[in-house]
């Protein structure tokens, strides 16, 4: 399988993230890119290319203008209006508090607009990083076009909690998302994407909601316990068209693969169901036991477990990182699942 991976990630790299109340240093940083890279070429496992430039157009057909154009300038207006640290939300349009029909010209109050979340903290690289990190991805996407079974993107920095307008957990553009439209764009007619990061993926839910040509699958830390909080419950299975075509797995805190594999049974066969012609893998690692910020006991081999039944399904089959914050181990958990893959094709 190839990897596409690109330096350019290294520019996104904030001091900070509101953490516990505290100001740590971001647990999605560069150094996880090169944990993974690390165990590819340990493993051997395939040629690591560069990604092509596609442009704007596919990320176009998943986010707005005005929230590309925000992620392209809120830096420097940040900076210019004085402020010296990383974008960094401190208020939003809340239940109370939300007359929409007026964009705030001071950039903090853009922020809080295009927020979701305080934790993800934009710096000068950020737009180029996560411009990038989408190229990553359609250059894995045309990989599979071009009649490869499968293709990873290393994505940095992670998509699935992006929204169409907005940013948060980590995410800015929902790489996800951008390849199962560019999958229907290109003529399929029903494409999955399996979402089996700990964190669930509401920026990809909500893009596909009332749709019924992408059924979404996510399974996750319990929103009661746990990050996103607002989204992410089992009662969540699509509107209008797309009802049907959303299936959320909440789990507490504890879970391990015995409990975990069935959700991820059940996953696939509702993808199967569906009649998906192709696949997005949300493919983040941080359900592993030692994860310092997630809560499921997932173990090395579980990922070559589960890598291999995503094989089974027998569809074209996009790898895209997301999370994963075990640092040191996140290569070996990331590969594992691809190497799984590639024993069960
Ligand atoms: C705030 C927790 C915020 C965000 C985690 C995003 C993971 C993306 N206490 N955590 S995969
Ligand atoms: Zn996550």
């Amino acid at each position: 399988m190839l990897t596409v991976y690109s330096e350019d990630h290294r520019q996104h790299d904030s001091k900070y993230e509101i953490y516990g109340g505290e100001m740590v240093p971001p647990h999605e940083m560069p150094r996880r890119m090169d944990m993974v890279l690390g165990r590819l070429k340990s493993e051997n496992f395939g040629e690591i290319i560069e990604p092509e430039d596609f442009g704007m157009d596919a990320i176009r057909r998943i986010h707005d203008a005005d929230y590309l154009t925000f992620l392209e300038t809120i830096w420097a207006e940040w900076n210019a209006s004085g402020y010296k640290g990383d974008v960094i939300p401190t208020v939003w349009p809340s239940r109370r508090v939300n007359n929409l029909n007026h964009m705030p010209d001071f950039p903090e109050g853009k922020a809080g607009y295009y927020a979701l979340s305080s934790e993800t903290s934009i710096n000068k690289g950020t737009w180029p990083a996560a411009y990038t990190s989408a190229q990553v991805a359609l250059t894995a996407y045309k990989i599979v076009a071009d009649g490869a079974r499968s293709a990873f993107g290393l994505c940095r920095p992670p998509g699935h909690h992006a929204a169409a307008d907005m940013y948060g957990g980590y995410c800015f553009l929902n790489n996800a998302a951008i390849v199962a439209q560019k999958f229907l764009d290109d003529g399929a007619k029903k494409v999955a994407v399996l979402d089996p990061d700990f964190h669930h993926g509401n920026g990809t839910q909500s893009i596909f909601y009332d749709r019924d040509d992408v059924f979404y699958a996510s399974l996750h830390g319990d929103p009661n316990d746990m990050f996103p909080h607002f989204l992410g419950w089992a009662e969540e299975t699509g509107e209008g068209a797309g009802e049907g075509c959303n299936a959320n797995y909440p789990m507490p805190p504890g879970t391990g693969f015995d409990v975990w594999s069935r959700a991820f049974e059940d996953a696939c066969e509702k993808i199967t169901a569906f009649g998906a012609e192709a696949i997005v893998i949300s493919h983040g690692v941080d359900t592993y036991e030692n994860d310092p910020i997630s809560f499921f006991k997932l173990k090395h081999p579980d990922y070559v477990t589960y890598g291999k039944r995503i094989a089974d399904l027998g569809l074209p089959t996009v790898f895209l990182m997301e999370g994963g914050y075990a640092v040191e181990e996140i290569g070996i958990n990331t590969v594992n699942v691809l190497q799984g893959f590639e024993s069960g094709v």
